[in-house]
């Protein structure tokens, strides 16, 4: 034993006391990490990946490297100082025990800055300990590595120990855990996207940190991907605007702190040719669905400032109005993030952030920054002046369209779409409505769904193209005029939820890749003109079966071709039949009722906000004005988009 070495007993009432702290977290696991299921999971990589972020944030480490193995054990490791090592005055035991064992209120004790204090984030590592089978640390430090393991949710199995000697120029911390399937019912698997995208977004909000993610998996996704941005939220930008016309090269770009309330903030815009807007904030590194404050100051400067330098140049006479920030937005693609020491969340699921300084703060940096930009670049400032001007008139002519279809109380509730099969029920939150693709698929839907509470609206066709389409002429697509008069509750900022009639509208396309696209185009219309109705979860994706198996009276639906082979095992040595459903349309009305609408029977898949965004950036590529990453998009996925026709 060494003189660093840090030996206590197991049974020291701190101890006692510890592992009843974390106790407290197994027995609740929701009130630390929100859900344990998948998003719980991955929640337990963020938490230490974290506090490797503040270890770089403050300086220290430049390159972060996260692994999954074969059986879902997750490394991660930075070359930060290491975790202090020293005796904790507070607890008496070593700092890197203490981090693992001892619960705490983010920010307060990790050391971190910036810590998402009461959310669920910067929870802390002794949470993930508590959630983990086994956690095994590694420190590297003053010319010594260290190692202490933790198992059965945070008792120590073996102490804190030096175990080598390195050069004293290596330093840094590991972490090894593998989640308790105890606590994650539904599995320890993790999702490679989710990985691979947050990772990604980590890398774009902190610009010049290195992250490594490893997938030692024997699947298709196997290997390595490293992600460093030196332009940071720049690059994230133009990685928003890769599929799009770029109206200008320029990605706008300003930064700054405020040191009376210690707020950073990093602000990047640019505008491209669409219609549609992907402006995306942050707090801490984390995304902000509702916006907040960050939002409200970086859209009304914006607002405000374009339309100050337009009326001074003469672009907008006199008696014209100023624009508004639905003018501003078309074709804008930007990103806000903030660095707050105490942020406040509000909001229906405490995705807004309320800190009213920050707006101030955003405001000020903001403003001085683009007034200078319109001043020094001012073929800039009037490509975007004259874009915002066009999305006003517009606007004007999509107010006047819209009029005159009220007038004809077209979009009143009063009036339903002929194609509509209605639900008896009145109760909207019993009350579901299917949007089927086909009118094969909707006769079958028509006749094999309980008319008591599920309604059908079968469309032809594709759904408009929204991208490319403006407000007026979305109005005069016969499709989304049946949607809108059938959901009843309005759209566009003038949605009333509680006029919506139906509580879970669900989206049935084909399980093939025309389907496919069919459902991204129906969910990049939703997220573009009834987003709330996401937000508040009442959208959702059925999923038909793939296949049936079956003998005689024996029959199994599968969903998944893995579900497949495991019931071509309970089928054993019988002589068995598989029919691939192509479509909906192969369906008759029992089968369609049994496998996809019988609630007691089916699954649903409901849709996230994150999902939307998917649809809509994977839609931006489809429909978006560049060839080039279409082109690509469709060779990658050739053997799986041979139906696509686009
Ligand atoms: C794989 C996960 O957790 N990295 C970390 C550090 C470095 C320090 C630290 C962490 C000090 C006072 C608690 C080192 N030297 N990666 C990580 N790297 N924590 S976590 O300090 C903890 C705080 O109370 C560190 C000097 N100061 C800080």
């Amino acid at each position: 034993m060494t003189d660093t070495q840090i030996k206590h007993d197991n049974y020291t009432s701190e101890d006692i006391q510890v592992l009843e702290g974390l106790e407290a977290v197994r027995k609740r696991p929701g009130m630390y990490i929100g859900t344990t299921s998948e998003a719980g999971l991955h929640h337990l990589v963020w938490e230490i990946v974290d506090n490797s972020v503040d270890e770089a944030l403050a300086g220290y480490a430049t390159h972060i490297e996260i692994t999954v193995n074969k059986d879902d054990v997750v490394t991660v490791k930075d070359d930060g100082r290491g975790m202090p090592i020293e005796k904790h005055k507070k607890t008496g035991i070593s700092t890197v025990e203490t981090i693992f064992t001892v619960l705490h209120a983010g920010g307060k004790f990790g050391g971190g800055a910036y810590k998402v204090a009461g959310g669920l984030h910067g929870v802390g590592a002794s949470v993930v300990n508590a959630l983990s089978k086994w956690l095994e640390v590694n420190v590297w430090r003053d010319g010594k590595e260290y190692y202490v393991r933790f198992k059965d949710g945070g008792s120590v199995d073996k102490s804190l120990e030096e175990i080598g000697a390195v050069d004293k120029s290596i330093t840094g911390s590991q972490v090894r855990f593998k989640a308790d399937d105890l606590i994650f019912k539904e599995g320890t698997v993790y999702n490679y996207k989710v990985l691979y995208d947050r990772i990604r977004q980590m890398a774009f909000l902190n610009k010049g940190i290195r992250f490594t993610f490893n997938w030692d998996k024997d699947d298709d996704n196997k290997g390595t991907t490293t992600f460093c941005y030196e332009g940071g939220i720049k690059e994230y930008v133009e990685f928003l605007n890769k599929n799009e016309t770029k109206i200008f090269e320029d990605v706008l770009y300003c930064d700054g702190y405020d040191e009376a309330t210690n707020i950073s903030v990093e602000i990047a815009l640019q505008y491209n040719s669409s219609y549609a807007e992907k402006v995306y904030s942050f707090c801490n590194n984390i995304f902000t669905p509702e916006g907040g404050m960050h939002l409200d100051g970086f859209r009304n400067t914006l607002r405000k400032s374009l339309s100050v330098y337009a009326k001074d140049k003469k672009f907008l006479k006199d008696d014209e109005p100023e624009f508004t920030n639905e003018d501003v937005k078309e074709g804008l693609a930007a990103i806000i993030s903030v660095k707050h020491p105490d942020p406040q969340y509000e909001g229906q699921t405490k995705g807004k952030l309320g800190n009213s300084e920050v707006r101030t703060v955003v405001n000020k940096l903001f403003n001085d920054y683009i007034k200078r930009y319109f001043l020094e670049n001012p073929d800039i400032a009037k490509i975007i002046v004259e874009k915002a001007k066009s999305a006003a008139a517009a606007r004007l002519a999509a107010i006047s369209a819209r009029e005159s279809a009220r007038r004809k109380n077209d979009f009143g509730s009063s009036n339903l779409p002929t194609k509509l099969k209605d639900c008896a029920s009145r109760d909207a939150s019993i009350c579901e409505i299917y949007i089927v693709e086909g009118n094969s698929a909707g006769g079958s839907a028509e006749d094999g769904r309980d008319s008591n509470f599920q309604a059908v609206l079968p469309l032809r066709g594709k759904v408009l193209n929204v991208e490319k389409a403006r407000q007026h002429k979305i109005f005069d697509n016969a499709e989304i005029r049946m949607m809108i008069q059938a959901f009843g509750c309005g759209f566009g900022n003038e949605i009333d939820i509680s006029k919506l009639r139906y509580h879970k509208i669900v989206i049935m396309t084909d399980a093939d890749v025309d389907g496919q696209h069919i459902s991204t185009l129906m969910l990049t219309f939703l997220y573009r003109y009834f987003k709330p109705l996401i937000e508040e979860g009442y959208v959702y994706l059925a999923m038909p079966p793939l296949y049936k198996i079956f003998k005689g009276k024996m029959v199994r639906y599968c969903y998944s071709d893995e579900e497949l082979e495991l019931a071509k095992r309970d089928f054993g040595d019988i002589k068995y039949d598989v029919q691939r459903y192509k479509g909906l349309g192969e369906m008759d009305a029992s089968q369609l009722w049994e496998t996809t609408l019988d609630p007691e029977k089916r699954t649903l898949k409901r849709v996230t906000i994150a999902d939307a965004i998917e649809a809509d950036s994977v839609f931006s590529m489809l429909m978006g004005d560049e060839v080039e990453p279409r082109k690509n998009f469709i060779i990658e996925n050739a053997h799986f988009a041979k139906n696509l026709d686009i």
